[in-house]
């Protein structure tokens, strides 16, 4: 089967020798020509344009955008806001900070055909706290989309006003969430609301309706607008429109950003033709294929199951490598696409230390809410640090499914899911590994990097 192109969408000049992010750079280039014309539609036409695109956002949920936009209350009569989720965080995940960078203005544009086409009057960015360089960057290209007219008071001489401000988050992952990213924004701490029974989309920012999509979810946008929606179903597969960004990182020889149609390339594909393959002597052991959150895949093992594909139950029996990289298809071995952060480990890891890496994350990043998520993952993190410290006990790996068993379904969002994931399908996979610890403890050493 021969290897896909890339399909570069988003990345269309990103990279490209001598493309800058400042605004002439961006016009020479046909910038804010699609946002133009959109501005000459009617805005209802463009969320329609939107929906039969099928776009799933790119954040982690691959919930569809047009279904998020059509659900906003927009009988209630207050303003409606729409927030960019920049607050990127998710480990192994980094092409919103790369879009930011390299190219503001496409996402400022994508932002101002969304806020137009849902009559938004004020846009926030929300940016994470660890990117100062993005912040700086974005304030300079919406000034000087402030500047040209594309973004401000009565935007190219219509009666269409809408201004765009960047808020910086203070250095936490919760801030991510959509509703602990609004409580952050209105100045208080990042404490997840309880959703259902109201989404943000009804009752949002100060308590308005509000859409909050992510960086790359909004880039997409633009290219709807463009070609519109029924085109941009023709790339990629049904169900999963459009291109996907790939981010890259571990063991492969030529790590970094990829975009392909949805699902046209595999992750065999991915890794072994795009990516270089292993490194020199060694063999891929594992993949976790959304960001940390989603569930760790073993290389060598076969997935088999009967799911259902739009109308018809389809058989599938793939290895990792057969898997096409698709919100469905990683759905059906039982991880997920989550937010493109494929993080690739060869046969040189000990996968009980890459577990007590990532438990150290989501201890220190809960919001301590919920006590499922607040102790689960603190005891997460503290079984799997002994292990590592050569202080297992012989009943850890069953102590440790228990604990990780309880947490998720039984919280207010979906962090609870997210740090009891790694923990399980670890123990699923690699098993093995957890039970040799406690007769290894002696003879184990403690690893060269030192826990968060
Ligand atoms: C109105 C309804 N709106 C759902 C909206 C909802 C949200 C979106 C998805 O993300 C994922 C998780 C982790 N009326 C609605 C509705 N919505 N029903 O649809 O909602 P949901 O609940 O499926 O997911 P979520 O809470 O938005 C959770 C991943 O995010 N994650 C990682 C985050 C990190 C990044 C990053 O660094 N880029 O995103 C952490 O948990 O994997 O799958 O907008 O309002 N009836
Ligand atoms: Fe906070 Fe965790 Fe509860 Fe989410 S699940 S609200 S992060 S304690």
């Amino acid at each position: 089967m021969s290897v896909p192109q890339q399909r570069r969408l988003i990345f269309a000049h990103i990279d490209e020798p001598g493309y800058t992010n400042d605004l002439a750079c961006y016009l020479k280039h046909g910038g804010y020509e699609v946002m133009k014309k959109a501005f000459a539609r009617p805005p209802a036409e463009l969320i329609d344009e939107v929906k039969k695109s099928g776009l799933r956002g790119r954040g982690g949920a691959g919930f569809p955008c047009g279904v998020k936009w059509t659900l906003v209350d927009r009988k209630s009569g207050k303003p409606i806001y729409l927030i960019v989720n920049a607050d990127e965080s998710e480990p192994g995940t980094f092409k919103d900070r790369y879009i930011m960078h390299q190219d503001p203005h496409q996402l400022i544009e994508g932002t101002m055909i969304s806020c137009f086409a849902n009559n938004v009057k004020q846009a926030y960015i929300y940016i994470r706290g660890e990117m100062p360089h993005g912040a700086r960057i974005l304030e300079k290209a919406i000034a000087e989309a402030r500047a040209a007219n594309f973004v401000g008071q009565n935007i190219l001489g219509t009666n269409y006003s809408c201004d765009i401000f960047v808020h910086r988050g203070a250095g936490a992952y919760i801030c991510g969430e959509e509703t602990g990213l609004i409580e952050s924004l209105e100045g208080k701490r990042a404490n997840p609301r309880i959703k259902p029974p109201y989404f943000p989309a009804v009752l949002g920012l100060y308590q308005c309706p509000t859409i909050v999509n992510n960086v790359e979810t909004l880039c997409h946008v633009k290219h709807i607008a463009d070609m519109g929606g029924e085109a941009y179903t023709r790339i990629g597969t049904p169900n999963n429109s459009g291109t996907r960004i790939f981010c890259v990182s571990g063991h492969v020889q030529r790590p970094g950003y990829y975009e392909f149609e949805a699902g046209k390339i595999t992750m065999g594909q991915l890794l072994n033709d795009v990516c270089g393959g292993p490194l020199p002597g060694r063999t891929f052991k594992a993949v976790i294929p959304g960001g940390s959150s989603a569930k760790v895949m073993r290389f060598g093992e076969r997935y088999k199951g009967k799911r259902k594909v739009g109308a018809e139950m389809v058989d599938y029996d793939w290895g990792v490598e057969d898997v096409p990289m698709d919100f469905d298809s990683l759905g059906m071995i039982g991880t997920m696409g989550g937010s493109g952060g494929v993080i690739v480990m060869d046969d040189t890891v000990n996968m009980v230390e890459a577990l007590a890496n990532i438990n150290a994350f989501y201890q220190h990043e809960s919001c301590g809410q919920c006590t499922p998520c607040r102790e689960g993952s603190l005891w997460m993190k503290k079984i799997t640090s002994r292990m590592v410290h050569g202080d297992a006990r012989a009943e850890d790996a069953a102590l440790l499914k228990a604990v990780a068993d309880q947490i998720p379904g039984r919280t207010i969002c979906a962090f609870g899911e997210a740090c009891s994931w790694p923990t399980q399908s670890f123990l699923a996979k690699f098993g093995d590994e957890f039970k040799g610890y406690p007769e290894a403890k002696k003879t184990k050493a403690a690893p060269a990097a030192p826990l968060i």
